[in-house]
């Protein structure tokens, strides 16, 4: 067990190639971030990072943790300071990251929180809190009504969730110095700036903010952006790892693959980083990308997860093995289901897209758990699949890939075992409400009609649609006749 702690301390005995690429020790606050998890620090931190090195300014990272105190913890010791690990097969590359510059734990340290928001040095908020973190219905964009934590927030103007942390913050913003603010959400959402701008005002309106609703509109933005970067939950052999390779103990460490996308849409209320000097994209419309980004890569995620977990895999690489019937399939979704969906920008090639993601999901150094990309089904399904589902219906297509990725998750959450039996959790935050639709039904039709009638999910559009019925009872038929891995390979031929 190596003893020295990275740290500010023992910076200077890292390798030079692994150092940070700013002087953390010297980097002011410039940035606050909600939900600093793994994905966080394996992306938009790192991009900071770069664009501090290549174009200045005081863009640290104030990072706050929601939930639990574990990232305090883990970074707080370590000066912010954490090991980024970028992984490619048998290639591997370190370097330690120094763009966050504090960590706080909102539930313990409000107070701190919004002053954050407030101080005008503070000229961007970022978030990656996932899909759920918003407490809105996928299918509507409104907050959800039946959020004991959004009511209770809305009740005493507290800070238990996200929302309740923004308008807070920017009130007090506005009551201070009115200075503008830009709040990018950075989550896989569709929309997801005018989403997270949308229901800000909801909660800002029903907490009677009147000031506040006519501030927002003049001086804070909220940009859309597309993030891309597969990044798995830190293992202890991670963590041994950087031990090994740098001397230093590191609880914060990340793991990821070499390719990283950032589109941003370029409408901010005031300075920002330079970005665009660090590779991400600056546009003025991030939709086509994020269109892409959803359907292709996120709804094959997600179909691969289902049937890859079904089917008894309990790694994204193993299921999407390249000559497996999985990838087969993942091409054909993406290239004759989700392709005719899509706007595409000039120039993009959209095959050449399909095929990288193919090969990032087989990265074999990558160990991303297919469960990690389970949870939360009710929350993504209606961006990665449902929309694609959705279009090629308008257009009079039956989409049968698409909808046998939401038949595979209709049987990972009404069964909750693989085909060989295995138990598997369901994490989602409607599994309430779910199990208890699907209570003491087991037949194809009762459970399509018992999880069709979640509202959340499933626009009215796409639940009264009888093709799409009979397309999901017919593979939730096969699926537990033969399996997920016959039905694969009975569609790829
Ligand atoms: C994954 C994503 O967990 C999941 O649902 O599909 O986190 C995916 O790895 C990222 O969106 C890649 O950018």
């Amino acid at each position: 067990m190596t003893a020295t702690r990275l740290g500010l301390a023992s910076l200077g005995s890292l390798p030079p190639a692994s150092a940070p690429r700013v002087d953390p020790g010297s980097l002011g606050v410039g940035i606050v971030h909600l939900g600093i998890g793994a994905f966080h620090r394996a992306h938009q931190a790192v991009c900071t990072e770069d664009a501090i090195a290549a174009g200045g300014g005081e863009w640290g990272i104030c990072g706050v943790t929601q939930r639990s105190r574990a990232v305090v913890d883990q970074l707080g010791p370590q000066d912010g300071l954490y090991t980024l690990i970028v992984r490619d097969g048998a290639a591997e590359r370190l370097r330690v990251v120094g763009s966050v510059r504090e960590v706080r734990w909102a539930q313990a340290d409000a107070e701190g929180l919004l002053e954050r928001i407030a101080a005008p040095a503070t000229r961007v908020v970022t978030l990656t809190v996932s899909e759920k973190g918003y407490h809105h219905d996928p299918a509507t964009n409104r907050l959800r009504s039946d959020s004991p934590e959004i009511a209770a927030d809305l009740a005493d103007g507290g800070t238990r969730t996200v929302l309740g942390q923004l308008v807070a913050g920017l009130d007090r913003r506005r009551r201070a110095h009115g200075a503008p603010v830009s709040i990018v959400c950075c989550d896989n959402l569709p929309h997801n700036g005018p989403v997270l701008a949308g229901l800000v005002r909801e909660f800002a309106a029903r907490r009677g903010g009147e000031r506040l609703l006519g501030w927002l509109g003049e001086s804070v933005r909220f940009p859309a952006t597309m993030v891309d970067r597969i990044t798995p939950a830190t293992t202890g052999a991670d963590r041994a790892r950087v031990a090994a390779a740098l001397g230093v103990r590191d609880e914060g460490a990340v793991v990821t693959e070499p390719f990283s996308q950032w589109v941003i849409e370029d409408d901010f209320a005031a300075e920002r980083p330079a970005w665009e000097l660090s590779g991400a994209t600056l546009t003025a419309d991030v939709r086509p990308y994020e269109h892409i980004k959803l359907r292709m890569l996120n709804g094959s995620h997600s179909t691969l997860a289902y049937l890859g977990i079904l089917a008894g895999h309990e790694f994204a690489a193993d299921a999407a093995a390249p000559d497996g019937p999985l990838a087969a399939l993942l091409r054909c979704l993406m290239m004759t289901e989700v392709a005719p969906t899509l706007e595409v920008p000039a120039g993009f090639d959209l095959a050449a897209y399909a095929e990288e993601v193919l090969h990032r999901f087989a990265n074999p150094a990558l160990r991303h758990r297919l469960a990690q990309i389970c949870m939360d089904g009710s929350q993504k399904l209606p961006q990665r699949l449902l929309g694609t589902i959705r279009d090629r219906r308008r257009a009079g297509a039956e989409p049968v890939i698409a909808t046998l990725g939401v038949a595979a998750w209709m049987r990972f959450v009404s069964t909750r075992r693989s085909d060989r039996g295995r138990g598997l959790v369901v994490e989602d935050p409607l599994a309430d409400q779910i199990a208890d639709r699907l209570a003491g039904r087991e037949a194809p039709e009762q459970v399509v009609d018992a999880l069709l009638a979640l509202r959340q999910v499933f626009a009215a559009e796409l639940a009264s649609d009888a093709v799409f019925r009979d397309l999901l009872i017919e593979h939730l038929r096969r699926l537990a006749a033969d399996g997920a891995e016959a039905t694969v390979r009975g569609m790829t031929g």
